[in-house]
């Protein structure tokens, strides 16, 4: 089909005509767009096969299940990894058709909120373009994450619609459905040969596979990401079959809009419940099928479970086991312990997951009797371990005070449980999990986030992609850690001039995006300091947007005040419900308002906020970044990604020693990188012994002083809306500790300033040693890591 242009043209006009009864002049970009992708679709069916069929051998499969698949597009990626992007971007210019517009037409696979769910899309890419077996289980929402509309700096949430069209990547398999049993009782059945379950009154819903190709970097393995949709069974219920259909749809009608909060509960166990149920089921079948024997599966199968929502997964292996394969207990737990791998992604807990017992047991009357012995076994042990400490114990359980911990059922029944950086596993071990650290030491390790650097890199930046591999060759292409033969060219000025205009061509292309959809002018030469992810207080983009209200009141005192011209880029999404988050977003826009119309400050400081911050956008800020900002309070950021993308496209880090940052500084050394701001050892300590008061930064820094009184003061709006961050501030001592780091972060920025305007040629070799450092995170390392520690294949 790709193999020869005129052929390609051909059968390329000739399916559009024929799929939408229209001629080729008249066709439209969305038409191109979905012939083109579906001959891509068709392109790699053998190759899919063929992966399958390979797979049907014998290796060891791995199934990553996880809530969010943060996607994003998927034309341009599949065209890249099978080798095929410059070739039809010339064929079909031949037509008149810029394939970079097709590739606006695709919506974003907006089925993610934030990092956890951008991570298992990375990982997903470099399973297959390591020819790694490894395949994503998911749910195939209707509506992905809402769409953000900025109304008079307000967020508005409007709904997501990614299927309106059809999704031309899926494929639809519906005899492969299964029936997923919620509420209704267990009868307990006496027999000679023991005691038997069966779950009756249930009611059913039925799981609709759909899978997408992954495509790996080659084009040698595809992979499948199977997403599951929710429909009406044919087991409905025979009364109230609108009520009954309401509910079920629900289940995949939206992706949970936040990450770290518990709302909606019941429908949120039944997703997760949904989502496990039918893949473990579709997983077994599999290995069934393929003459795989029940004993031995912890030897062909390894599952991973993302974060604590797939948590289930463990009783519901084990229900199947026990009950419908009749395997005792003992066997049943030694391949379900084998089988199960966990990855902690944060230790806020408010985001660690806990269901009442009075939701839970009538909602999966089964599953809580399992999980109620795996409880009661696990304290057995524990109290043969540590006999008359109750105390300990009852910290530990699994099932207590009316609960169920999901991240203890995570622990109690997985061989291994890791972290996403080093200080975050630091956290768990000697913190957070300490407990279970004391019991199960060999369980904990670490494993380090990483990105895929074929979006990150190739796709997301093309122009970088073509000078680095001229300077030198492809090599990093296939391994990103050949990035570091980038290292020489820190001193080479020929090629730091290079550099240093691709950089100011993605500025340009930015400030272009950001004229075209705020009609603010940025100028190109200066500083583009960036702050894009998900709007959280820990996250402190309060931080970054009082700095930037302190300079603007330092440049408005002082006019002889020196400073390189900034420009301020944010975007960020605020769950719906997080009104704090939500009042800082507006925060941004006043700030914005009052320093981009001040004639004052004109030229030297702009602040714009993009609306619906998004993957597809990612692509377009970060390779434009000259600071990237990294603020979180330390201690709270378990690692980060972003910072890995803006450093692999040769921004600075401006960062607290949270997360990853402290693996870039490892890789790029003191003097490439900015770090500011307490440790996490000082914010623990703060913590749990009190002594900080943020009041006395009040009061001893006028500069600080006078940027807080602004907030209550009229000088951003006469109605209060700022009051609020205000008593955060002061009245509650200021959790995250922005004002402790104030003064750290603002001369750190005034340094970092300094050497953009000053001293640009240290500005660009920094800029080198963070390309060269970043192929560590490469999440082709991070997932080699996983496959020979975790997973053994
Ligand atoms: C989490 C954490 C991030 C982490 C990501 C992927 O908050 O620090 O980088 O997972 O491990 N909920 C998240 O996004």
């Amino acid at each position: 089909m790709f193999s020869d242009k005129k052929a390609f043209q051909e059968s390329f006009k000739k399916r559009l005509e024929q799929s939408y009864s229209i001629s080729f002049q008249d066709s439209t970009r969305a038409q191109q767009f979905v012939t083109l992708s579906n001959m891509v679709r068709e392109h790699i069916s053998s190759e899919w096969i063929e992966t399958n069929e390979r797979y049907r051998k014998g290796n060891k499969q791995v199934y990553y299940l996880s809530i969010e698949f943060l996607l994003g597009r998927l034309l341009g990626q599949n065209l890249i990894n099978l080798g095929l992007y410059e070739t039809l971007e010339t064929w079909l210019a031949d037509l008149n058709i810029p394939l970079d517009e097709l590739e606006e037409i695709e919506p974003d696979a907006a089925l993610g909120n934030g990092g956890l769910g951008r991570l298992a899309a990375c990982f997903l890419d470099s399973l297959a373009s390591l020819n790694l077996p490894g395949h994503g289980c998911g749910i195939r929402y209707k509506h992905g994450l809402f769409e953000q509309k900025m109304v008079d700096g307000f967020q508005m949430e409007l709904p997501e619609n990614w299927l309106r069209y059809g999704y031309v990547w899926e494929v639809r398999k519906s005899d492969l459905s299964v029936d997923v049993p919620f509420w209704g009782s267990v009868d307990v059945i006496e027999r000679k040969e023991g005691t038997k379950f069966r779950h009756v009154d249930a009611e059913y819903v039925r799981a609709v596979p759909h899978d997408m190709p992954v495509v790996g970097y080659g084009g040698e393995t595809i992979n499948t990401l199977r997403l599951w949709s929710a429909e009406m069974s044919t087991m409905t219920p025979m009364h109230d079959v609108l009520k009954y259909k309401r509910e079920t749809e629900a289940i995949s009608e939206f992706l949970y809009p936040d990450d770290s909060n518990d709302e909606g509960k019941i429908l949120r166990l039944k997703q997760q419940y949904f989502l496990v149920s039918a893949s473990i089921r579709s997983i077994l079948r599999r290995f069934l099928s393929n003459g795989g024997e029940l004993k031995e599966l912890h030897k062909h199968v390894a599952i991973h479970i993302n974060d604590t929502h797939p948590v289930l997964a463990i009783p519901e292996l084990m229900r199947l086991l026990l009950d419908e394969y009749q395997l005792s207990w003992d066997e049943a737990w030694h391949i379900t312990e084998r089988t199960f791998a966990y990855t902690n992604h944060t230790t806020l807990s408010e985001a660690l997951e806990r269901w009442p017992i009075r939701i839970f047991k009538p909602l999966l009357p089964r599953i809580f009797m399992i999980v109620e012995e795996i409880n009661e076994r696990f304290c057995k042990r524990l109290w043969e371990e540590y006999p008359g400490e109750w105390g300990r114990i009852e910290k530990m359980a699994i099932v207590a005070n009316g609960e169920v911990r999901m991240a203890h059922l995570a622990i109690a029944g997985s061989h291994s449980i890791n972290g996403v950086a080093w200080l975050h596993t630091e956290i768990l071990k000697n913190r957070e999990m300490n407990d279970f650290y004391q019991f199960q030491p060999e369980k904990f390790n670490n494993k380090t986030n990483g990105i895929t650097h074929r979006r990150w890199l190739l796709k997301a930046n093309p122009e970088l992609t073509s000078l680095l591999t001229e300077t030198i060759g492809d090599g990093f292409q296939k391994d990103a850690a050949e990035l570091s033969k980038l290292a020489p060219y820190a001193d080479d000025s020929a090629f730091l001039q290079k550099l240093w205009d691709v950089k100011t061509k993605r500025k340009e292309i930015l400030a272009k995006r950001i004229f075209e959809q705020n009609g603010v002018k940025v100028d190109p030469s200066s500083i583009f300091d960036v702050q894009v992810k998900r709007l959280h207080a820990y996250k402190r983009q309060l931080l970054n947007v009082l700095h930037i209200l302190a300079l603007y009141n330092k440049v408005k005192a002082d006019s002889s005040y020196q400073m390189a011209p900034r420009t301020f880029i944010f975007g960020a999404k605020a769950s719906p419900g997080y009104f704090y988050a939500k009042r800082i977003i507006k925060l941004i826009h006043s700030v914005a308002d009052l320093v981009n119309n001040d004639p004052a400050t004109k030229g030297l400081i702009t602040v714009v906020f993009m609306e619906n911050y998004r993957v597809s956008l990612a692509e377009d800020i970060i390779p434009a970044a000259d600071i990237s900002e990294q603020i979180s309070t330390a201690s709270k950021e378990a690692s980060g990604t972003g910072n890995m993308k803006f450093m692999m496209n040769g921004a600075i880090t401006m960062g607290t020693l949270d997360g990853a940052n402290v693996e870039i500084l490892e890789q790029t050394g003191p003097d490439n990188i900015f770090i500011f701001g307490l440790k996490a050892e000082e914010v623990m300590s703060y913590d749990k012994e009190g002594g900080y008061r943020s009041m006395d930064y009040y009061h001893h820094d006028p500069l600080i002083r006078r940027t807080l009184d602004q907030l209550v003061d009229g000088t951003l709006d006469d109605k209060g809306l700022f009051g609020v961050i205000y008593d955060s501030l002061l009245g509650e001592n200021d959790q995250y500790f922005v004002l402790k780091d104030f003064e750290s972060y603002r001369k750190t920025q005034e340094e970092a300033g300094r050497i953009y305007a000053e001293d640009q040629a240290r500005w660009r070799k920094m800029m080198v040693n963070n390309i060269s450092g970043s192929g560590i995170f490469s999440s082709d390392r991070t997932i080699k890591e996983y496959a020979k520690e975790i997973w053994n294949i």
